[in-house]
């Protein structure tokens, strides 16, 4: 049973259990990310490893930033299970396609969290998503420039594996 301060709140409860969902995403984006850093890492593919652990920290602060929201308005932040991610991956590329998918996946689900908002005239939370809709909007950006290098650096070269590792590792770097 809620107590009374958290039972006077404007937070709507489905907005409330949308914002737990996303903030469960956001760990999950943040564990597949560290998997994925980790498949990098022994695969000798160091620059890239750094940029996947660093993506991971930044996926766990995007979590933490709704879990503190959520109390902050009266709600109720719920400690997220994340289940198994994918571990193995059959190439680098393979891994930043997986990356791309997920970053697009957390796009579609921020922008269902922003119509919700608006449907239940929720605008403080709206405005609080916002900062989601453009860092998804960079993340997108950026998991396609990626694989966009594959298409320019030919990884079946000598040096290719090695030149894409440098290069995608500096990716956003230049923002
Ligand atoms: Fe959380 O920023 Fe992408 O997924």
């Amino acid at each position: 049973m809620k107590d009374l301060v958290r039972m006077r709140t404007s937070l709507k409860e489905e907005i409330e259990i949308a914002l737990n969902a996303q903030v469960k995403m956001e760990s999950e984006a943040s564990q597949k990310y560290l998997a994925m850093a980790s498949w990098l890492d022994q695969n000798g593919f160091e620059h890239t490893a750094a940029y996947m652990y660093k993506q991971s920290d930044e996926e766990r602060e995007h979590g933490l930033k709704i879990f503190k929201y959520i109390n902050e308005v009266g709600g109720a932040a719920i400690t997220p299970t994340v289940g198994e991610v994918q571990q193995e991956f059959g190439s680098m590329r393979e891994v930043f396609e997986a990356a791309l998918q997920s970053e697009i996946a957390v796009t579609n689900a921020i922008n269902k969290i922003v119509t919700k908002c608006r449907q239940a005239e929720d605008y403080a939370t709206e405005d609080f998503m916002m900062w989601y809709v453009t860092e998804q909007r960079e993340e997108e950006k950026n998991a396609r420039r990626a694989l966009e290098l594959f298409d320019l650096i030919d990884a079946n070269s000598p040096t290719g594996k090695f030149e894409l590792d440098k290069q995608i590792a500096k990716i956003g770097s230049a923002e």
